[in-house]
Parts: structure tokens; C-alpha cells; sequence
């Protein structure tokens, strides 16, 4: 059978790996070792110097996280992929591998609340000039890019307001110039969205939320070219984070890649159900759901996504205590950070996520205060849309 024939739920099972080299074991051995033998201190000595393939100490790789970089890869279209300890992880280790003192990073006005963190309190002390523009406008790009732009970097849909970004509209410009445009998509994991096919140089995820899946780890990876990811692991993570992943949380997303695209048909049926329901209930001012027909880049998740999602965000029509009392009420729901989970999920952002924010830099970012944010989990679509209602029932007016 052709590998390239296979469909991505069969891919996200098997590729990378043939129980039939590892003793007919169905998943893949995962290697507690920090350290490798060599037979000879000549063997240790070209494997250092890139001379002789050997693992060398776990910091560098392991076989397990091999085969789990290979299945990334692969699923994000990508020539390579490095896993790392955290989401944060790999888009530090990126960052700090992909700019030096003096060049400037455009990013999209909305950010994860830790990624604007490290821009604002952490790139800009090195000497990097960090700048924010919208990019759902790809003009204001055009205007605002120029030689010292060495990165261009955007979520999309964008973490929490669900602000999509045109990704190979972006590419466009970044292609004639000396940027690398980084796009985050741990929203969409590579089952509903690949931004490398559509022109993107690099991904970065965070594999604690869909691609782990269980809520029970923390890892991310970044998906680019070979050489980009080689640059990545010998600097970027070995030298200046040390993110590296765990033995155990290889075995776990591993195991979690195998059932991402049936979870993710789920989580985005739930959260297509959930956006509809808040849509048309008197007591909400506005939903952000990429899947409603009059959501104003609609069109756009069509052409870009296969799917429009498990995440979505919203408002009361009420202030910002009645919008806690909400998610107070809430019996099933479960008022927690993070997202992908089994369990839905609601949040305030303003104070948990994006407390990274001033209530200054909120506004200039286009993030309500009284913005919620939801996960939808894979319980039965009556219990949440119950638990939702008869909290709902629980504000006034
Ligand atoms: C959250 N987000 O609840 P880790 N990129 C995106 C993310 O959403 C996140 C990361 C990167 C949340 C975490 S907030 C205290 C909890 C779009 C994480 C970072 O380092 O694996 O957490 O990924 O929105």
C-alpha cells in the first residue's frame, strides 16, 4: 500500500512505526533512559560531531520521541517536527532560535495570554522589537513589514476571541520578504487546519490541549523544515529553554493522536450545538463561533479549516459580576483554564488566561473584560446545553 494514499486517521495510528521491528508490540516502546552508551569514546566523539547517527542524552532525543516527531510531522505536513515539555516550550525555543537583537516580530493584535507575555516581558528586554498589527487585515501587513521583520506570527482562530487570520493571504506577503511567518495552531490541531500547506514556515502547538487530549499533560512541539527543526533542537531547546518532553507524555500523545480525528468531529458537533443554543438565548449579547453563518470571517473558516472547532467565546448581556455568578452556577460545566479536554470548560479570561493583560492592553488587543470562553468536552450534547440553560436561568433579566 502507497503511505502517501493514507487517510490522516490512519496516519495518526500508524505512521512512523511497525510493531514488527519492535517485537509485535502494538504501541511503540517508550525509552526511560536520560543517557545512551556508546562502545567507544571514538563512537561517542563522531556522534557528538553529527559524523555517526547515535542517540547521545535525552535533551538532544530520544527513539520514542523519534517516532512521535515522525507522526507529527507527517500530520502537519510538515519535513520535520520537535516535540518539547509545553506549548510555551516550543514557541520559546522557536522564537528564541528564530530572532536576534534588532530585528522586529510582527504579531496579530491577540495573543494566548502567556505568548503576549513573553513578547511584551521577554523579547522586548533582548533587544527585539515587538510590534502588534491586525493581521485579519493582510494590507495593514503589507504596509507595516520591512527589512528588520524576521518573524510574523499569529493564532488563528486566535486565543480567546476567535479572531481568524487569512493564513496564505499572510504567506503571500511573508514569501517575498526575509519574515518567517509562525502560526500557532493549537485551536485547530493539523486534523482541521495545516498552515504549512497553506504557506505558513513554521508551526507551534501546545499538545496539552487536543493532541494529548485527557487533560493529564503538558507538551507541545513545532513543526517546520528540516533544518529549522535541527536549529530549534541544537540551540533554541538544548541550550536555551531545555524544554524538553518527558518519556511518559511521548507514550500519551501518542496514544491520544490515535483518537484525535474522531474527538475533534465531536468537540466541534458539541461546540457547533452549544454556539447555535447561546446564538438564538435572549440573555446573550454576542457569541464568536466560526461555524455561525453570520460569524464575519465565516466564509474564511470554510475555505481554511474542515471544521470550525471545539472553542468558542461569548457574552452576557449583563456586567461582569453577573457573568461570574454564570459560570458559578454552572454543575457539570467546569470553570477551569485550558482547553481540549473530555470535560467542558468555561473560563473568564480577563482574569485567568489573559490576566497577562492590563485592562489597558485588553482593549488595544480586542478582548471584552466580561468575554467568556468555552471548551466544549465530549459529554452528551443535552447534559451540557442542560447545565448551560439552567444557569442561564440563574442570571437576572
Ligand atoms: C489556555 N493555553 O487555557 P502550554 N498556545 C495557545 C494556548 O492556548 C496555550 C499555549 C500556547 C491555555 C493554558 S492558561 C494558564 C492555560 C494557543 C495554552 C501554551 O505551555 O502547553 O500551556 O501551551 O488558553
Amino acid at each position: 500500500m502507497k503511505k502517501h494514499s493514507l487517510a490522516f486517521e490512519t496516519r495518526a495510528i500508524h505512521h512512523g512505526y511497525n510493531p514488527h521491528q519492535h517485537h509485535g508490540a502494538l504501541n511503540p516502546p517508550v525509552h526511560f533512559s536520560a543517557t545512551y552508551a556508546f562502545e567507544t569514546v571514538q563512537q561517542g566523539a563522531a556522534a557528538f560531531a553529527g559524523e555517526q547517527p547515535h542517540y547521545i542524552y535525552s535533551r538532544l532525543g530520544t527513539p520514542s520521541q523519534s517516532i512521535l516527531e515522525q507522526r507529527l510531522a507527517n500530520l502537519e505536513s510538515a519535513e520535520a517536527a520537535l516535540a518539547c515539555a509545553s506549548g510555551m516550550g516550543a514557541i520559546t525555543s522557536t522564537l528564541w532560535s528564530l530572532l536576534e537583537p534588532g530585528d522586529e516580530i510582527i504579531a496579530d493584535h491577540t495573543l494566548y495570554g502567556c505568548t503576549f507575555s513573553y513578547l511584551e516581558h521577554g523579547l522586548k528586554k533582548f533587544g527585539i522589537a515587538v510590534r502588534y498589527i491586525d493581521l485579519q487585515n493582510p494590507h495593514a501587513l503589507d504596509r507595516a513589514i520591512s527589512d528588520k521583520t524576521a518573524v510574523v506570527y499569529a493564532e488563528t482562530p486566535a486565543n480567546p476571541n476567535m479572531r481568524l487570520i487569512d493564513i496564505a493571504a499572510i504567506a503571500e506577503i511573508t514569501a517575498n520578504r526575509q519574515a518567517r511567518l509562525v502560526i500557532d495552531n493549537t485551536y485547530c490541531t493539523p486534523y482541521l487546519q495545516r498552515p504549512l500547506a497553506l504557506g505558513a514556515d513554521v508551526v507551534v502547538h501546545s499538545a496539552t490541549k487536543y493532541l494529548g487530549g485527557h487533560g493529564d499533560l503538558i507538551a507541545g512541539f513545532v513543526a517546520a523544515d528540516t533544518e529549522t527543526i535541527e536549529n530549534i533542537r541544537t540551540y533554541g531547546l538544548k541550550d536555551m529553554t531545555g524544554a524538553v518532553i518527558s518519556a511518559l507524555d511521548i507514550h500519551l500523545i501518542l496514544r491520544g493522536l490515535k483518537t484525535l480525528p474522531v474527538r475533534m468531529d465531536r468537540h466541534c458537533d458539541n461546540a457547533r450545538r452549544i454556539a447555535e443554543f447561546l446564538h438564538q438565548h435572549p440573555k446573550i449579547k454576542r457569541v464568536y463561533y466560526p461555524g455561525l453563518e453570520d460569524f464575519p470571517q465565516h466564509e474564511l473558516a470554510r475555505r481554511q479549516m474542515r471544521d470550525t472547532g471545539g472553542m468558542l467565546a461569548f457574552e452576557l448581556n449583563a456586567n461582569r459580576e453577573q457573568s461570574a455568578a454564570f459560570v458559578n452556577a454552572m454543575e457539570l460545566v467546569l470553570c477551569a483554564v485550558s482547553l481540549g479536554d473530555c470535560e467542558t470548560l468555561i473560563q473568564h479570561p480577563a482574569s485567568m488566561t489573559h490576566s497577562t493583560y492590563t485592562e489597558e492592553e485588553l482593549a488595544q488587543h480586542l478582548i471584552s473584560p466580561n468575554l467568556l470562553r468555552l471548551s466544549a468536552g465530549l459529554e452528551a450534547i443535552d447534559d451540557i446545553l442542560a447545565d448551560i440553560e439552567q444557569a442561564l436561568e440563574k442570571v437576572p433579566g
